[in-house]
């Protein structure tokens, strides 16, 4: 899958280059391709932003350097053009593994007031909210989708678990994990993940899934 990322602020990007993520690139699983804005602006001191039209506080992203940036990509049929802000279609699992079914995804960030309503109008297939509160940009928002829907890209994570093995793909919270050592501060491990009976451990595991879903998250077991 290729992600390009359109932004002001691209060094926000560079933790895309650890871990997991990192890897998946490095195995040319994934190709994330970020891509400064203000290299588009026509003006002198590479402005992006200007006052808002009928007044009021802030800056608004100009509709030229976001629209050349966008022209500046390879736009085919499979691209989903997405723009990360509150008045989006709230992402949730199910929306994450909808967007990883595509070969391209082009995520743009606002900041400030946000952007020319324009260039939105003239570029964007999807808005997207990552939830009900206001952040500062749409950078963080945009990680949180590359991070989301890369899981779903087959062979980035390890071959021992697939995404689908993990918390929300039964619509059920994960239970829990412990490592060593078995007692750490007079906690103990619980004894049947000592026992080696691996179906009692499944049905544990299963029953902790339920269990800690029905406390913590009641809504989920109504969805679907
Ligand atoms: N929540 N989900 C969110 C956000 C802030 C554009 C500048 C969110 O996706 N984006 O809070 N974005 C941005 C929105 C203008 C501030």
């Amino acid at each position: 899958m290729k992600i390009d990322i359109l932004t002001l602020f691209p060094n926000m990007f560079s933790s895309l280059n650890e871990s997991i993520l990192g890897r998946a690139q490095e195995k040319n699983l994934l190709e994330i391709n970020v891509v400064n804005i203000r290299d588009f602006s026509k003006d002198k001191h590479k402005k992006c932003d200007d006052a808002p039209f009928g007044g009021g506080a802030g800056m608004v992203m100009m509709a030229q350097p976001v629209c050349d940036a966008f022209d500046s990509l390879d736009i085919t049929p499979d691209t989903c053009r997405i723009y990360v802000s509150p008045k989006g279609k709230r992402l949730d699992q199910a929306l994450v593994k909808e967007l990883a079914q595509k070969k391209h995804l082009v995520i743009l960030c606002g900041h400030y007031e946000g952007v020319d309503q324009r260039a939105l109008d003239l570029n964007i297939d999807m808005e997207v909210s990552i939830g009900d509160y206001v952040l500062t940009g749409g950078e963080i928002p945009a990680m949180v989708i590359v991070d989301s829907v890369s899981r779903f890209v087959p062979q980035v994570l390890g071959s021992a678990h697939s995404a689908e093995d993990e918390s929300f793909s039964d619509n059920l919270l994960e239970y829990p994990q412990y490592t060593r050592p078995q007692n750490f501060r007079g906690l103990e491990v619980p004894q049947i993940l000592l026992s080696g009976n691996h179906g009692k451990i499944d049905e544990w595991r299963h029953n902790q899934k339920i269990e800690i879903t029905k406390q913590k998250r009641p809504d989920l077991l109504k969805k679907d």
